[in-house]
């Protein structure tokens, strides 16, 4: 038994007799005895046309309010003039009958005309998810994750799921949430990096992961949420740590091909207008040096250091200026911008063999090769003030010999919010939670 969804009706035929359910999004009484609907089902709708005939259920119906539920039966027609849009249906119901399902009360707002603000409609987030554009939204990341699995299953890689409580903090001690372990200290993992790592010293060859990534920074920014979906990859290399490159830059590529492609862009579009995303068949990847220098001989003083958020997007404008791609990789970065496991140039120590992703001058994506020698390891962690305390189980991988090998981690929400410019993170997390989430 099948249910009749909104989006299959435009593919009957005009006159059919049809059944479905969906949700009153709007209606507008024409006169006492004529009623227009607009009926919704997730990102698609279709207008309603309630006859003169039957008085008393355009009455019942002109009562119920916006958002329920209902079971509508009626026949196809034409519109009387064409409806273009690429969420309604080019079609229109004459409704022969009308069933509650289950009324909806209290509405904070209407979708039909939501609040303006991330804030407000974050209030009501259930109601404010019905809204097209957030049904098309979530397809659109469900695809970039699905393109992840793929792209990862024919390279060869093994899905892994790693703990969430680490004995220890992975990528910096301060932002880490501590939580009560029967008495003792466990910390939500910031990353999989650790575990990642130890599944190759455990040879797994290539892994890869997607799941909550902890981050306890007090960063009330549109970028940063203190839970978000981390797409991990770890992988043995052969010869050249652009061998993880490779693979994110397949994966990303075809996650831009599959999106654009997707009617739920459109979608997204009316309520998120974006510019056209552009990116190169032989992707840039700018030498953190000549990025450097491209700041410098635009009049921005820069140190050959990490880049702060508005030269990384300074930087992103004049690439796209000079290269027409809003896609691009910036890599060798400073080893000092980098954690403690990152394997240092050894032509010039200065640097590393690290990079990082950029979608519209945002950074999406982090990564690199690894250091794989144990005494290498040791006096980095030490050098950085660390201590191996907590750390023991991942300190044996590189005492019983871990290959070379390198990873990378990119952040879902990040990828779709720049991607389609809806500027802020919070809107591609289902249920987010920043610092400001969790109200006493
Ligand atoms: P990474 O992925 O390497 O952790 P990130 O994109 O998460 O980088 P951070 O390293 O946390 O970002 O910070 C980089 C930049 O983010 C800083 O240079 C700063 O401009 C900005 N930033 C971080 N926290 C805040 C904050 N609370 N308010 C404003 N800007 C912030
Ligand atoms: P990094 O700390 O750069 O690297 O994180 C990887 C990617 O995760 C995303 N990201 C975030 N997204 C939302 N909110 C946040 N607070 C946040 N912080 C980071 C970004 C970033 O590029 N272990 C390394 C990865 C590796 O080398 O494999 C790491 O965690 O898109």
């Amino acid at each position: 038994y099948e249910l009749n969804t909104i989006a299959q009706l435009d593919r009957l035929p005009i006159g059919t007799e049809v059944s479905f359910r969906a949700r009153i999004h709007t209606q507008r009484p024409i006169s006492k005895a004529l009623d227009f609907l607009l009926l919704r089902d997730q990102e698609h709708s279709i207008q309603g046309v309630l006859s003169r005939e039957n008085m008393d259920m355009v009455k019942w119906v002109q009562k119920l309010h916006p958002e329920s539920l209902v079971q509508v039966s009626g026949i196809l027609k034409e519109p009387p003039s064409p409806i273009r849009s690429t969420s309604h249906s080019g079609i229109e119901v004459d409704i022969q009958s009308i069933h509650l399902v289950n009324a909806a009360h209290n509405l904070p707002f209407n979708n039909y005309k939501p609040p303006e603000t991330l804030r407000n409609r974050m209030t009501a987030r259930i109601l404010d998810l019905r809204h097209p554009a957030n049904q098309a939204l979530f397809r659109i990341r469900s695809m970039v994750t699905r393109k992840f699995r793929e792209t990862l299953e024919n390279n060869g890689f093994v899905e892994i799921n790693t703990p969430k409580l680490q004995p220890a903090a992975t990528e910096s001690g301060s932002a880490v949430f501590k939580v009560n372990y029967f008495g003792r200290n466990a910390f939500l993992a910031q990353s999989p990096q650790l575990a990642k790592q130890m599944s190759i010293s455990a040879d797994f060859n290539r892994v890869f992961e997607v799941g909550p990534v902890f981050r306890a920074e007090n960063s009330n920014t549109h970028r940063h949420l203190t839970e978000y979906t981390g797409l991990d990859i770890e992988m043995e290399i052969s010869e050249t740590y652009h061998e993880v490159i490779y693979v994110i830059d397949e994966f990303l590529k075809s996650v831009f091909a599959a999106v654009y492609a997707m009617p739920e862009v459109e979608v997204v579009q009316k309520r998120w207008p974006s510019g056209e995303f552009k990116w190169l068949d032989e992707t840039l990847i700018l030498d953190f040096r000549d990025g450097i220098q491209m700041l410098r001989d635009d009049g921005r003083d820069v140190e050959m250091e990490d880049l702060s958020t508005p030269d990384e997007i300074r930087l992103g404008q004049l690439v796209k200026e000079k290269f027409d791609t809003d896609y691009y990789i910036l890599d060798k970065f400073p080893a000092s911008a980098r954690p403690f496991y990152t394997y240092k140039d050894p032509e010039d120590p200065f640097f590393t063999r690290s990079f990082d992703i950029f979608i519209r001058g945002q950074e999406i994506c982090s990564g690199g090769q690894r250091i794989h020698d144990a005494e290498q390891l040791r006096k980095n962690m030490h050098a950085a003030g660390m201590s191996e305390e907590g750390m023991e189980d991942y300190m044996s991988g590189f005492d019983l010999g871990a290959p070379p090998h390198g990873g990378a981690g990119l952040g879902l929400e990040r990828i779709v919010t720049w991607m389609l410019e809806l500027g802020d993170v919070r809107n591609a997390s289902l249920f987010h939670r920043d610092p400001k989430s969790l109200p006493e």
